[in-house]
């Protein structure tokens, strides 16, 4: 019997570009693997730009070697020495070469290039291996740490992650933005939210978040919706009031911006982009806001219980011009338009206690004080001219006990889009959905 260990030569073959830089001027002799990501011929000298990982390396050819293919995956074997011309200040001067796979065809797309020059059509429709520019693949990496700073930053305050289920009987978020699915001999829904479950797993755990995939049945073609798309979803007990939800996005926003700013550098590096400092965030109420964004930029005060598109845009210029703030909070949104599970405000029942959050102009987060008494929820619910029997479910944790508690849902693609100023949140989804595509 063989043992497997843990982890194979980490030393003669490092993993992470840091490892390899390590080597660097120790006449080291290492092992490296990648994918020729781009070819340079200078006549006397000839590169491989090593796609891996974790970065770029640049690897000096062997003088009798053949030049490998783009995209070939190859190995090779040799001494790393500094290099300042070259990424990281290091390059490998490799002595062997080993060829593990080659593709079968030429690339299509010039993948290597810092700006592909392709039209957001054909670089989703070849997504698979667009995503393997440099420029795609670091967005695509922040993506990843905006989770997990989300993540980490409610683990440190003492919530248990969730994971609820995508496939329902009832819908939480109402409206026509509903896919309707056979289920056996039932009718069943895609998750809108993981709303509902959420606020029952606060019944359990007290402080609870979800990183998962919700639907939305939205027929229009936009720039802002996607049919499917990531949402960062947090709900605690115990709360005094709504701000006390603001108040922990607003650190987990920080917590995943600093997170930005420490571990991924290189990517922010790649995109030249500023990551926003978050000391606090200011708040308008609903109806204040829309005065000032209306004022101040002289725009049509659209419909009295919603906010444009532009009337968000002008709300997020607002608060960058005169508040001095990326992000701003509107709360007290009118009760019109807010799902059944939204608390009124007591102080007046056609607002509720209710949030979104707007990043450079664009709602991010919609969240929220949530009904807690059970009474409250069933003449809400009937007040809609809904059936209570039709939340049989819910209303279990609210007869049978639920906290004061709130929460919010953070589009996840609508924070990377407005961190990384892309035109489309197309571009901040590995494999889109949209009314017309369902693949790649
Ligand atoms: P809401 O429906 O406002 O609230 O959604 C929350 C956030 O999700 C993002 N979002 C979308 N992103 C991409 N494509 C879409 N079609 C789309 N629709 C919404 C937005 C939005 O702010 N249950 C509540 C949240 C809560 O109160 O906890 C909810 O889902 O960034």
């Amino acid at each position: 019997m063989e043992l497997v260990k843990v982890i194979r030569a980490e030393r003669t073959m490092p993993i992470t570009t840091a490892g390899l830089a390590a080597a660097t001027d120790s006449g080291e002799v290492v092992t490296v693997r990648g994918m020729a990501h781009a070819l340079r011929d200078f006549g006397g000298v000839r590169f491989v730009v090593l796609r891996r990982h974790d970065g770029v390396t640049q690897v000096v050819l062997p003088e009798d070697a053949r030049m490998p293919k783009e995209g070939d995956a190859v190995e090779f074997t040799g001494v790393v020495v500094s290099e300042p011309r070259a990424p990281g200040g290091f390059e490998l001067r490799a002595g062997t070469i080993r060829v593990l796979s080659t593709p079968a065809e030429p690339m299509p797309v010039p993948i290597h290039k810092t700006n592909m020059g392709l039209t957001l059509d054909t670089d989703l429709s070849l997504r698979p291996i667009t995503l393997r520019n440099l420029r795609a693949r670091a967005v695509m990496k922040l993506r990843e740490g905006l989770a997990r700073g989300f993540r980490d930053s409610l683990a440190a305050r003492g919530f248990t992650e969730i994971h609820t289920p995508k496939l329902e009987a009832l819908s939480a978020e109402g409206g026509a933005s509903v896919f309707r699915v056979p289920y056996f001999q039932h009718k069943a829904v895609l998750a809108q939210s993981p709303q509902f479950y959420k606020q029952m797993m606060v019944g359990v755990f007290e402080r609870v978040y979800e990183v998962g995939p919700v639907f939305r049945a939205e027929k229009h073609n936009s720039s802002r919706h996607l049919n499917e798309y990531t949402s960062l979803d947090l709900e605690m007990g115990f709360i005094d009031s709504v701000e006390d939800v603001m108040a922990c996005e607003t650190y987990a926003l920080r917590y995943m911006m600093d997170l930005l700013r420490g571990e991924y550098a290189p990517q922010l590096d790649a995109l030249k982009l500023t990551v926003p400092e978050i000391d606090g965030i200011p708040a308008l109420r609903f109806d204040e806001a829309k005065a000032r964004a209306a004022e101040t930029y002289n725009l049509p005060r659209g419909d009295p219980n919603d906010l444009t598109p532009e009337e968000e845009q002008a709300i997020g210029r607002y608060a960058a011009e005169k508040l001095g703030s990326e992000f701003v909070f509107v709360t007290r949104y009118p009760s019109k338009k807010r799902p059944v599970y939204a608390m009124d405000d007591p102080d007046d029942p056609r607002l509720t206690l209710s949030f979104d959050l707007l990043f450079r102009g664009m709602e991010i987060t919609t969240g929220g004080q949530r009904v807690h008494d059970y009474h409250a929820q069933v003449s809400k619910i009937i007040g809609r001219g809904l059936d209570p029997a039709g939340f049989e479910h819910y209303l279990m944790i609210h007869k049978h006990g639920m906290p004061p508690h709130g929460g919010l849902g953070m589009g996840l693609e609508r924070l990377l889009k407005q961190l990384t100023g892309a035109a489309n949140i197309r571009q901040a989804c590995l494999f889109p959905r949209d009314t017309t595509r369902l693949s790649p």
